[in-house]
């Protein structure tokens, strides 16, 4: 409570000097942002708050207007975001907010619809995204432990914190100031990890929290996923299914809010896309608001969108939460994002009474229970039917009421149903791919052959296999592990052994592909075995090692090792251990290096389409003009194996349909070209290939949506 006072005073002095400062946001108007034991206080009211995260690098600001106006449209009333650390500083005091990494132009176009924003600043953020957020420069702070009560970490933390609440504040986005920034988080699911670290997990916690309330946004923070998150700072709840899971807030004065309710969730290749129903979505979220008295729900995500370049961690695919209700090319998923919005809508017509009332709960049956908010001769009630298979029917107040299976029925004035969590209205559709352009003809490609490196050619030489992500600094995907080898023994059937850590392999020698193999997300190391032909005297060998996005979670992420493990070559006779041998180094590729990738480049002399069946290590290059009007269109690499992509010289990120899930199908097909990548005429495409993809069967289409029964 002492707190509380501290916040509330906090708070009056800083509207004083944003009013003597002139700091103001565009409206003029401070508004006052406050909680209690039932909800967040905005300007004197409790409120019910539907949130939804679009993460603004995962599309592009021309998209953001139309996203947040469907997401107003739908029912939402605030937008809720990540702030994405390695983008912001991708070397140490050198800051981009540029393009897609706009974050002022993102919170300002939210504020011009109307909306609030939550800012999840971490600045540790997980997401999905390469490193958790995390710039690698901070690997390379002597003596740096992340996340724990560690000088040189919370003196970078502290930093990146200060810088993004300053940029907020003197733009005037603070709700104190007539922002749209109702809240904040700090750190970021904490308690998964907190064990690790003993009683310096503790104090940092507490250290995360007082760094936090001294910048003094005049706005709550909330930590999400850590129950003992100390005053005045909210925990809240993340999960699929906080109306169950969640153990509420660690005080009587704080609300119940839910900061990532997933709609679906993040897939990987090899895995399949998750499916979670709008009427599974709708039961969680109406059962936080009756049986956890909810007053904040996120949909994580609202609108997943595109992972474009290299930004997702190890293994996730560019596709992010494309079951969300706004679909990867911001298009409405039916019948989602209806039932959500008629859901909303239910709960606003009866809000004032939701939280203004009394709750009572009292049992319907054996699995079936109601809740009720009553205050003044109002009244709301929720019937819960929690049975999966049987519909149910109840007694409430002299009338019956049939529950269908597994759902919730919202009365607002404890009368009539105006909506059941189970019962959709809204039409289904589904999504139209429609070719517009295919690249079928040979003689409109060109491609040009990356150079296989060998050990002489190579200038960082170390005695023994070293660590993939200290050595690439997260510049490529791509190392190089060269070696010579004397063979002046008997051999026979000789057999080369790698164990890699990192994610695929990709084994030569004497510049011949010999093979390769993967790993995948749930097993981190994986063996890589291919038969070999040993010259007598000198042979070159040369192995690529491929990561697929740096790890993104888990205590102590400084010390995690990717790369080879041991290398080894295995004869009838015996076997030969190369793991400490003298290996020399280069990162990335050559075409990475002369970026090729550029429209302009002319590094390197592009040769005509040659016969693509394996030959690996592969540029493929060509130009195509615009289909008009189009935003989303997708690029179809269902012929491709593995590699990049890029559109007039930006990355639109990794592809790998060669990694099929257990239902035998690749786990993405369609990569997502941003309207705003392309132009009208000569647009240059250009992929890079690992593994002998054939180029002539991609094609370019428009993705739309239709009624189902159209
Ligand atoms: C952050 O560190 C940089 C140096 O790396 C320094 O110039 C800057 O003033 C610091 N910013 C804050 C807010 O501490
Ligand atoms: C919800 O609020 C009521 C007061 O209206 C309180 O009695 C009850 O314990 C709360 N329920 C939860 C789960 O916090
Ligand atoms: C329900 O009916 C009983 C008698 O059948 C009556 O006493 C009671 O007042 C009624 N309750 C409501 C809420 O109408
Ligand atoms: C409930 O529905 C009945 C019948 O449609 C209607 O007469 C009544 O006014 C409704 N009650 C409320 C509170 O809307
Ligand atoms: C990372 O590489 C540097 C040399 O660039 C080396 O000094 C350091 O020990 C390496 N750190 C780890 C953790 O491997
Ligand atoms: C084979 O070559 C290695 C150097 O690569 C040398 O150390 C070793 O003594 C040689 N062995 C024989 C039997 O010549
Ligand atoms: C091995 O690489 C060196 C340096 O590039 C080259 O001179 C030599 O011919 C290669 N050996 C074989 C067998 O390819
Ligand atoms: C390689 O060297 C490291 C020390 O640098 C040692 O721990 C390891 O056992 C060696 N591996 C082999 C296979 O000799
Ligand atoms: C390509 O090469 C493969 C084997 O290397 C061969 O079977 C195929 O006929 C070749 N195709 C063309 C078009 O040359
Ligand atoms: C807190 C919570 O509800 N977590 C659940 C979220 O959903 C995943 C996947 O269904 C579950 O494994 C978690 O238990």
């Amino acid at each position: 409570m002492e707190n509380l006072v501290a916040l509330v005073v906090i708070l009056l002095l800083l509207l004083l000097l944003g009013s003597l400062t002139l700091t103001m946001g565009d409206s003029g108007f401070e508004t006052e942002v406050t909680y209690d034991g039932r909800s967040l206080i905005i300007d004197g009211h409790r409120r019910i708050l539907f949130s939804g995260s679009i993460h603004y690098p995962r599309s592009t600001p021309q998209m953001w207007p139309a996203l947040i106006a469907k997401a107003k449209e739908g029912g939402l009333e605030v937008i809720q975001t990540y702030v994405f650390w390695n983008l912001h500083e991708p070397q140490i005091g050198q800051y981009d907010f540029s393009g897609r990494y706009d974050l002022v132009r993102f919170v300002k176009e939210i504020q011009a619809q109307g909306l609030y924003v939550c800012l999840r600043i971490g600045p540790y953020i997980e997401s999905e995204w390469t490193y958790g957020g995390f710039p690698f420069w901070l690997h390379d702070i002597p003596g740096i432990v992340y996340r724990t009560d560690n000088e040189p970490f919370k003196m970078y933390m502290q930093n990146f914190t200060t810088k993004i609440v300053s940029m907020m504040q003197s733009e005037g986005l603070y709700a104190s100031q007539g922002g749209p920034i109702i809240l904040s988080q700090i750190e970021n699911e904490y308690q998964n990890v907190e064990k690790a670290f003993g009683e310096d997990g503790s104090q940092y916690v507490e250290w995360a929290a007082k760094m936090a309330l001294g910048l003094k946004t005049g706005v709550p923070w909330v930590m999400c996923k850590q129950t003992d998150a100390p005053d005045p700072v909210i925990n809240t709840c993340n999960g699929m299914k906080c109306g169950e899971t969640f153990t509420g807030p660690n005080s009587p004065n704080k609300p119940a809010l839910w900061t990532e309710n997933w709609t679906s969730f993040y897939q990987v290749y090899g895995g399949e896309a998750y499916i979670r129903s709008a009427e599974d979505i709708a039961f969680h979220v109406t059962l936080f608001i009756a049986r956890k008295n909810g007053s904040y729900v996120n949909y994580y995500m609202y609108h997943g969108g595109t992972n474009l370049g290299r930004t997702t961690s190890a293994y996730v695919i560019t596709s992010y939460y494309d079951q969300a209700p706004l679909d990867e090319y911001g298009l409405l998923r039916q019948p989602k994002w209806g039932h959500l919005r008629e859901l909303h809508a239910a709960i606003k017509s009866c809000s004032t009474t939701l939280l203004e009332g009394k709750q009572s709960i009292f049992s319907l049956g054996q699995r079936q229970e109601g809740y009720v908010f009553e205050e003044e001769g109002k009244c709301v009630a929720f019937l819960v039917n929690n049975d999966d298979v049987n519909m149910f029917d109840v007694q409430f107040r002299n009338r019956s009421y049939k529950l269908p299976p597994k759902s919730i029925s919202i009365l607002p004035y404890c009368q009539n149903v105006t909506f059941n969590t189970a019962t959709v209205n809204t039409k289904s559709n589904r999504r139209v791919i429609s070719p517009i352009q295919t690249f079928s003809s040979a003689d409109k490609w060109e491609q040009f052959q990356d150079v296989i490196p060998n050990f002489d050619q190579i200038s960082l030489i170390s005695n023994t296999l070293l660590e993939q992500m200290n050595v690439t600094k997260h510049k490529s995907d791509y190392l190089w592990y060269t070696l010579r080898f004397e063979n002046n023994f008997s051999c026979s059937e000789p057999i080369l052994n790698i164990q890699s850590a990192a994610h695929v392999t990709h084994a030569f020698a004497d510049n011949t592909y010999l093979g390769g193999a993967h790993g995948n997300h749930d097993v981190k190391s994986f063996t890589t075995e291919v038969p070999l032909t040993l010259n007598k005297g000198t042979n070159n060998i040369s192995i690529l090692s491929v990561m697929v996005g740096f790890p993104d979670s888990g205590a102590f992420l400084e010390r995690r090792f990717a790369g080879l493990t041991t290398v080894e070559i295995q004869c009838s006779e015996g076997s030969f251990d190369l793991t400490n041998s003298t290996w020399g180094y280069q990162v990335g590729l050559l075409g990475e290096k002369l970026q090729i990738y550029e429209p302009s480049s002319n590094a390197v002399q592009w040769g005509p389409l040659g016969n693509t069946s394996n030959q690996n290590l592969i540029w493929f290059k060509t130009s195509f003009d615009r289909a008009k009007g189009d935003e989303g269109v997708a690029l179809n690499l269902e012929s491709m194996g593995k590699g990049e992509v890029w559109v007039n010289g930006q990355s639109i990120g990794r592809y790998w349909i060669s990694f099929h899930h257990s239902k035998d199908q690749p786990s993405q097909i369609l990569y997502h070209v941003p309207g705003s990548f392309l132009k009208d005429t000569e647009n240059v495409l250009v992929l890079f290939e690992e593994e002998g993809g054939n180029p002539l069967h991609i094609s370019l289409n428009t993705v739309t949506t239709t009624n189902t029964d159209d």
